[in-house]
């Protein structure tokens, strides 16, 4: 029998081939000049397109939204032409592929902002977090707080990118609110003082993902929008939030309201353990009306076990997409997978990027 994790499924208005996600992967190989993807990023995604979605490594709606080298952006005509190389061959091997939309608010450096200036985020809380600057690790810098009337300027940034995916060729995009990044640091009473509207109680504190939600579907419709979360995740120091369930169930409410595709869940700490308070996962999961894509350590049998319990629709792999491009036909085959990677992660070119191998057929 065909396990389920093989069937095709609709997430909203994006039918997909099976339910293997390849997750987004920061891979910092942009051109370094204009953060501009090109034909290496091209030839790297369609080597992936075996998985019935790919989500796009984080890409920075704004020079602002950067918080490391070398990532690429999509704010520029030139990065919309590079993405849409990407789009196109990964549409030629019959796969699917949404970007994601990304700005780090505080997790970035002057040195990666324009004209030295300092990161922004709902407050001027710095993280006790490291980001790579092009030579060096080093401690990220301490934000000033968004003026009240600049929030709307940034909602527009979410909303260019969008319509920016959409001229790439995308098939939608996933915002990224999880990991700590600028929506995150708005949900979390961690690194929201806010006094305003956006902030202080929870309505006030999903606001922003509201509106970026929102923005983003008014361009693509909801049944090309999803949303990444990480509730139990103190990724980049972003501190746990005081009340989880109520702050991520209220998150959870304004995607239901907007109706997105789907939701995209960090299950526990990124790429850490899967660990949460008992039962929390799962009601939050249990709350989402749309399509659940869980990630974080699944293995073949358990992404098997997850699709036919009906509780989980995709299941997205991470590290082991890196060194296995053919990653869903190796599940499908249960095949041997090749080793995790140990070097070539962050920057570089073909080396440890576009150099594993697949699968020969007749190995398979
Ligand atoms: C690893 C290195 C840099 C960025 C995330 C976008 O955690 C990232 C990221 C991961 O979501």
């Amino acid at each position: 029998m065909t396990e389920a994790l093989f069937t095709p499924f609709s997430l909203g208005d994006i039918a997909v081939k099976n339910r293997i996600v390849m997750a987004p992967l920061t891979r910092n190989r942009a051109r370094a000049e204009d953060d501009t993807p090109y034909a290496l990023h091209a030839e790297y995604y369609a080597q992936r397109a075996g998985a019935g979605l790919i989500v796009s490594e984080g890409t920075q709606i704004s020079p602002e939204g950067k918080g490391y080298a070398w990532t690429p952006g999509i704010y520029s005509d030139a990065q919309v032409a590079g993405w849409k190389t990407v789009t196109e061959a990964v549409h030629a091997k019959g796969g699917k592929i949404v970007a994601q939309l990304w700005h780090v608010g505080r997790v970035s450096h002057t040195s990666l902002q324009e004209g030295g200036a300092a990161p922004v985020a709902p407050s001027a809380i710095g993280a006790a977090s490291k980001t790579f600057d092009g030579t060096s690790f080093v401690q990220t810098s301490v934000p000033r707080a968004l003026e009240l009337d600049e929030i709307p300027r940034i909602v527009e940034d979410y909303r260019r990118a969008a319509r920016n995916a959409a001229a790439a060729g995308f098939d939608g995009v996933e915002i990224h609110a999880a990991n700590g990044y600028l929506i995150d640091q708005f949900l979390r009473d961690t690194s929201n003082a806010r006094t305003d509207a956006y902030g202080g109680s929870v309505e006030n504190r999903v606001r922003f993902l509201r509106e970026v939600v929102e923005a983003v579907m008014g361009v693509l419709g909801a049944g090309r929008v999803g949303v990444r979360l990480s509730p139990f995740s103190n990724a980049n120091n972003v501190g746990i939030d005081s009340d989880t369930l109520a702050t991520f169930g209220a998150a959870i409410d304004v995607l239901n309201a907007a109706g997105v595709a789907f939701l995209h869940m960090v299950e526990g700490q990124t790429g850490g353990p899967r660990e949460w308070p008992a039962g929390a996962l799962e009601a939050l999961r249990d709350r989402f009306k749309g399509a659940y894509i869980a990630n974080n350590g699944y293995t073949r049998a358990s992404a098997v076990a997850a699709v036919a319990s009906g509780k989980v629709d995709l299941v997205a792999f991470g590290k082991l997409y890196i060194s296995n491009p053919d990653l869903a036909e190796r599940l499908a085959a249960d095949a041997p997978l090749n080793p995790l990677p140990t070097e070539g992660l962050y920057g570089g070119g073909a080396k440890g990027y576009t150099d594993y191998p697949a699968l020969s057929r007749t190995a398979a």
